[in-house]
């Protein structure tokens, strides 16, 4: 494994967590407790990062040296489709504010957040990181995708133009506390357990699964994103994005029947087929992540079982559906 340099690189520094109160922006809190550096965090009832000057007077106030920009609009396949242009409006606006507004009042580092849906629907399996743009995005969130692609673009031409030491980093489907768990905006874990939690208390003998339960998907639990993210910051500096995943996937269907066994939840799925399935697979490939020095340590079964402690002890504030 590479000698990497570790999360004591930061200490001293200004680090603002660009989107503290989702679920990766509150991982990256947790982490980077561990660090003698100086936190900054800003609320949206502050600053609204999606206006440009208020947000670039702010980062010249602030004056941050590193960067976490994990503010934006998201959600799971029903809220992509439903809502396009909040998630490429609102999406695109917040990361060209923040992005400028490093450069302008320069940022040492500033790690960009992408996803895995920015990679063509039927792109080969595990996904590399070359594959960006070499064919036709998945429907259902290709304005999240479209939004996400140019920030990575921007962040490139910062550094080809202006030298600005700004990475990107494209995380696979996340889970874990304070996961959204309203069921019309959520991604599928907190989604099925949420689902299958009411169904065995209610004495319900069926759950409903969207789609087929064929799809297959790769979940990394956010602390393990948050890690990945603290130690690129420190060891990563590249025009190409960086995959930030496990390594392994599972099918829909297998999920649910994990997260039914660590609910204790004995009865049957059902499926409809009237929601989409979205992409056929995403798996990442993460050679680039492990030769930097970095490979994810949290088990799912491990992590749904940890997430789920944290859904019965936080119920309701979980339930609170986000902005979409
Ligand atoms: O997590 P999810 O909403 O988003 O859906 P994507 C993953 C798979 O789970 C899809 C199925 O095939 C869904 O049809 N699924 C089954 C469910 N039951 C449910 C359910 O009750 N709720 C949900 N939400 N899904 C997202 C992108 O795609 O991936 C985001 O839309 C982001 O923008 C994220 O990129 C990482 O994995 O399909």
């Amino acid at each position: 494994m590479k000698k990497t340099t570790g999360p004591d690189a930061l200490a001293g520094k200004r680090v603002w967590v660009a989107g503290h109160r989702g679920m990766v922006g509150r991982a990256l809190v947790r982490n980077l407790e561990r660090v003698d550096c100086d936190l900054i965090t800003v609320g949206r009832e502050e600053v609204d990062l999606s206006r440009q000057r208020p947000t670039e007077d702010w980062i010249a106030e602030a004056a941050p040296d590193i960067v976490f920009l994990a503010a934006a609009v998201v959600g799971g396949i029903h809220a992509n489709s439903a809502h396009p242009a909040a998630f490429i409006y609102d999406n695109l606006a917040i990361q060209c504010n923040v992005i400028e507004g490093a450069r302008l009042s320069g940022v040492e580092r500033l790690v960009f957040l992408g996803s895995s849906c920015i990679y063509p629907k039927l792109a080969t399996q595990p996904i590399s990181e070359e594959a960006i743009l070499t064919g036709p995005l998945e429907p259902t969130n290709q304005w999240y995708a479209m939004a996400k692609l140019a920030g990575i673009k921007l962040c490139q031409a910062y550094r080809k133009d202006y030298g600005c030491d700004f990475i990107s980093a494209m995380p696979t489907n996340l889970y874990g506390p304070h996961d959204n768990f309203d069921l019309e905006s959520s991604h599928v874990v907190p989604a099925l357990m949420r689902k299958i939690h009411d169904a065995k208390h209610a004495g319900r003998d069926s759950v409903t699964i969207w789609g087929t339960g064929k799809p297959r998907r790769e979940f990394m639990h956010v602390d393990d994103c948050a890690d990945a993210l603290v130690h690129l910051a420190c060891n990563y500096s590249d025009d190409l994005h960086v995959n930030v995943g496990w390594g392994t996937d599972l099918s829909i269907c297998e999920l649910a029947k994990m997260i039914a066994e660590i609910i204790g939840y004995a009865g049957a799925f059902e499926y409809d087929q009237s929601k989409p399935d979205g992409t056929p697979r995403k798996l990442l490939d993460v050679s680039r992540l492990n030769a930097s020095g970095w490979t994810a340590g949290i088990k799912l079964r491990d992590g749904l079982r940890q997430t789920y402690a944290w859904f019965l002890e936080n119920r309701e504030s979980g339930l609170r559906g986000k902005a979409h």
